[in-house]
């Protein structure tokens, strides 16, 4: 493997203490609980971060444990009966199509709206969520001298739920966007790959790219098993030089439920 990976423990953070992880699968609260008698002798060390060196300035930080998980789950159900879902149509290689899956978009007042996929989704502000100022505060702590202004919430209802190969690389975040994601409920997949270089871009059509893509390297895939009450953060050049997706997933059989905290220039 190119990149390398450094483990350290972090101090805490509002609402995190010491208790296990649940095993691979977990994906419910019924599971959760079952599991973490089971698993009462197997603790973790507190707050473990992970961080993943992408090469080329690009940077990624696990933090499984990053809130405790009967408050993780606290604030899963405030946010899965506060926040007004939609699932609006997109385009998609120029057809429209629902999102597959719900989402709402939260900001500062007077930031440049975010467009993509041909949607503009309306922004709400954080006095209407008193809880996402909260969960944004535990971010900022975790994460001195970074700042974010805007939020966009994703909600999968189910492992048919997902979001394609993308990058957040759009001008309002600037070229070296730091991106923060805290994950509430069913634990998924989150894949990433490096971009195609110019010169694999240049040699075919969009299709053949794409058919090449999907036999990219081991070397440059990456993956992250996101649990409940968990923070990935993508740093540097990651949204340049990769993509990143949360594939569909048969066994997923609850919500997930996803906030990407993100900083518009000014
Ligand atoms: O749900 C996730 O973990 C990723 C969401 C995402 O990629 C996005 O909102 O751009």
């Amino acid at each position: 493997m190119a990149s390398r990976l450094r483990l350290l423990t972090v101090g805490p953070t509002p609402g995190a203490d010491g208790e296990p992880t649940p095993s691979p699968g977990a994906c419910s609260k019924a599971a959760a609980s079952g599991e973490r008698e089971g698993e009462a002798q197997r603790a973790e060390p507190r707050r473990r971060r992970e961080v993943t060196d992408l090469g080329s300035g690009s940077e990624v930080v696990h933090v499984p444990r990053f809130v405790a998980r009967e408050k993780a789950w606290e604030w899963f159900d405030y946010l899965d009966k506060t926040i007004p879902w939609t699932r609006l149509p997109i385009l998609v290689f120029g057809r429209w199509a629902p999102q597959p899956r719900d989402t709402c978009y939260v900001a500062d007042a007077g930031l440049t709206d975010l467009k993509y996929s041909g949607h503009q989704p309306p922004a709400h502000s954080w006095d209407e969520f008193p809880v996402l100022k909260d969960i944004l505060k535990a971010v900022h702590e975790a994460l001195p001298g970074s700042y974010f202004n805007s939020l966009l919430l994703n909600r999968y209802k189910n492992g048919s739920d997902h979001v394609s190969w993308h990058a957040d690389d759009e001008p309002l975040y600037g070229p070296t966007p730091e991106i923060a994601s805290v994950t509430f409920g069913c634990e998924r997949d989150f894949l990433l790959r490096k971009k195609p270089t110019k010169a694999q871009g240049a040699s075919g059509s969009g299709e053949a790219a794409r058919k090449r893509l999907k036999v990219a390297a081991p070397q440059q895939q990456h993956s992250f098993l996101l649990k409940h009450g968990s923070l990935l953060v993508m740093r540097g050049y990651t949204q340049r030089d990769w993509q990143h997706s949360v594939p569909k997933r048969a066994k997923a059989t609850s919500p997930r439920i996803n906030l990407t905290f993100r900083h518009v220039l000014t």
